[in-house]
C-alpha cells in the first residue's frame, strides 16, 4: 500500500462485486479498496471483511462522492447503472462498469453524451474477453492479416446452468452481449443486423433451449453464435475465425491434461469466473494504471452503447423471428 495508490470505491457487493473486492485487494498493484457501497448492509460488510482500511456503506452515490475515492468500479445490476455513471462522470472520476453499460441504447447514449460533453473518456465497460490471452492472440492474428481477410466467425457460448429467473431475452442481453462486443473488437467492424433461431420445432420461452444468433457486420463478415446456457457439463466459450487462407480457434480447453487408468482428460471450468480469471485480473490491473492517469484502457462507453443497440436488435429478432437491423447514433469525436 502506498500514498500513490488509486483509491477505489466499489458499488455492488453481489457475486461479481465481492469477487472484484478480493481481486483489488489481493491481485491489483497500485490500487486499494477504500469503500464498498451496497444497499444491503450485510453484503457490503461481508465484501470488506479482511480488507484493512475498506469500509462498508449502504449509499452507493455517497461512495462516488466521497473525497477519499479516486475511481469507482460498478458491479451492481444493470438497471441502476445510469445514475451511478452520470454521478461519476459529473465528478470527473474514472469508472470501470460491469456490463451492461445500461439496459437499453437510449440510456447508454445519455451516458455517452454526458461523457462527450465533459470531453474525456472516463467510463470503461467490463468486457473482460478483450483481456483474455487467447482472444488477444486471435485479435493480433486478425490485425496482422496473417490468414488473409476474415470471412466468418463461429462462436459457441455455453454455461452449465442458468440462474433462476433467466429469460430468453437474457440469452441476448446477458450472454450474447459478449459476442456482440467481441465481434466488433476482433474485427474492428460495426454490426449491422441480427437474426435468431431456436432449436426445436415449437418456439419456447425456456432459456435453457439453445438458440443460434447470426450477426452481420458492415464489411460483410457473418458470425454465428450458439448460445446454450444449460449445457450441464461446464462453461465453454469458443470462437473460430475462418479467413481467406486458414482458420484460427480459441477457447479449446487446452489446460492441463492427465493420463490415468486407461483414459486421458482435462477439466472444464465451472463458470466464467475461473475461465476468465486471468482476463479479469489483467483488465483490473490495466484499468488501475489508466485510472491513475485519469483515463480508461478497454471498452469505452461508446462500445457499451453499440453493444446495447445490438442487444435491442437481438431481442427484436427473437421476438419477431425476423432479421433486425442495428442503427447507431452519430459517434462523438472523443471516441474516434
Ligand atoms: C454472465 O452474466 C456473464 O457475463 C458471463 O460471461 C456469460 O458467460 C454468462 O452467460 C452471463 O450470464
Amino acid at each position: 500500500m502506498s500514498d500513490q495508490d488509486l483509491r477505489v470505491g466499489l458499488i455492488g457487493a453481489g457475486m461479481m462485486g465481492s469477487d472484484h473486492a478480493r481481486r483489488i485487494h489481493e491481485r491489483v498493484s497500485g490500487a486499494r479498496l477504500v469503500a464498498v457501497g451496497d444497499p444491503d448492509a450485510d453484503r457490503a460488510r461481508a465484501a470488506v471483511e479482511g480488507i484493512p482500511g475498506a469500509r462498508a456503506e449502504t449509499d452507493p452515490i455517497g461512495v462516488i462522492g466521497a473525497s477519499d475515492v479516486d475511481a469507482v468500479v460498478i458491479a451492481s445490476p444493470g438497471p441502476v447503472h445510469e445514475p451511478l455513471l452520470l454521478a461519476a462522470v459529473e465528478r470527473g472520476i474514472p469508472v470501470l462498469c460491469e456490463k451492461p453499460l445500461t439496459p437499453d441504447s437510449k440510456s447508454s447514449l445519455r451516458v455517452v453524451q454526458a461523457e462527450a460533453d465533459r470531453g474525456r473518456k472516463l467510463v470503461q465497460v467490463g468486457f473482460m474477453r478483450r483481456f483474455d490471452p487467447e482472444f488477444l492472440d486471435l485479435k493480433a492474428l486478425l490485425d496482422d492479416s496473417e490468414l488473409g481477410e476474415p470471412l466468418l466467425l463461429h462462436c459457441a457460448h455455453r454455461n452449465a446452468a442458468h440462474p433462476p429467473g433467466f429469460t430468453t431475452n437474457m440469452l441476448i442481453n446477458d450472454s450474447v452481449v459478449h459476442e456482440f462486443d467481441t465481434t466488433r473488437w476482433l474485427l474492428g467492424d460495426e454490426l449491422t443486423a441480427v437474426s435468431v433461431r431456436q432449436q426445436g420445432l415449437v418456439r419456447s420461452d425456456d432459456a435453457g433451449i439453445p438458440q443460434i444468433v447470426t450477426i452481420e457486420t458492415a464489411r460483410g463478415v457473418l458470425v454465428d453464435v450458439e448460445i446454450f446456457v444449460h449445457c450441464r457439463f461446464g462453461y465453454q466459450v469458443r470462437c473460430e475465425a475462418v479467413c481467406e487462407h486458414g482458420t484460427a480457434t480459441v477457447g479449446g480447453d487446452t489446460g492441463m491434461r492427465t493420463h490415468t487408468a486407461g483414459r486421458w482428460g482435462g477439466q472444464v471450468t465451472a463458470d466464467f469466473r475461473p475461465r476468465f480469471r486471468a482476463a479479469f485480473d489483467a483488465e483490473f490491473q490495466r484499468w488501475a494504471h489508466a485510472a491513475r492517469e485519469g483515463g480508461i484502457d478497454g471498452a469505452s462507453a461508446w462500445d457499451g452503447y453499440a453493444a446495447a443497440a445490438a442487444c435491442e436488435a437481438g431481442v427484436q429478432a427473437q421476438e419477431t423471428g425476423q432479421r433486425a437491423e442495428i442503427s447507431l447514433a452519430a459517434r462523438p469525436g472523443i471516441y474516434d
